[in-house]
């Protein structure tokens, strides 16, 4: 059960490596940003084998996974988290589909990238998921802190 009040529900947002040696950082983490959402725990990280096979543990025996492993450690990923309301299942909507052509424009996919391959980000699952994936790509913790705007935004 999610134990966060649910104006700080958190996810795991990740740009891929194609989305940072393509320099789209900033767009990406802007999007965010605009929406609403804070970003407290932020880094960049070149992932080894061992620990992306952690991350797609659930992937483990698809086809695609040892394509899926090769691509996500070819280059280092910007690894943050997004806190808000809703902040899982508005931070999927907010990426759009897995394969980017059936991803709406105005989406992220949907708008910076065309094959499921090289689709620029990831975003939790489940609220369930997020909290795995936190405790995961940041074991030192994330940052926690008092956030005035609320009451501009929801
Ligand atoms: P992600 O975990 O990266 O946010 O993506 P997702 O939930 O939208 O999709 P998922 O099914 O979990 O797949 C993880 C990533 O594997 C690559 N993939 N390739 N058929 C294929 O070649 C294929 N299917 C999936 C994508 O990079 C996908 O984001």
């Amino acid at each position: 059960m999610p134990n966060r009040p649910p104006n700080a529900e958190r996810s795991f947002i990740m740009i891929k490596p194609d989305g940072v040696q393509r320099n789209l950082i900033g767009k990406i983490v802007g999007r965010f940003e605009d929406r609403g959402y804070k970003i407290v725990a932020m880094k960049m990280v070149h992932a080894t084998t061992e620990h992306l096979e952690k991350h797609y543990a659930d992937l483990k025996g698809k086809p695609f996974f040892p394509g899926l492993i090769k691509y996500m450690a070819s280059g280092p990923v910007c690894a943050f988290v997004i806190q808000g309301l809703d902040a899982v299942k508005t931070g999927r909507a907010m990426l759009g589909a897995t394969n980017p052509l059936a991803s709406a424009v105005g989406t992220i996919r949907g708008d910076y990238c065309l094959v499921t391959g090289r689709n620029i980000c990831h975003g939790s699952d489940a609220v369930e998921s997020a909290e795995h994936e936190i405790a995961l790509w940041f074991p030192e913790g994330v940052i926690e802190y008092e956030d005035t705007e609320h009451a501009w935004i929801y």
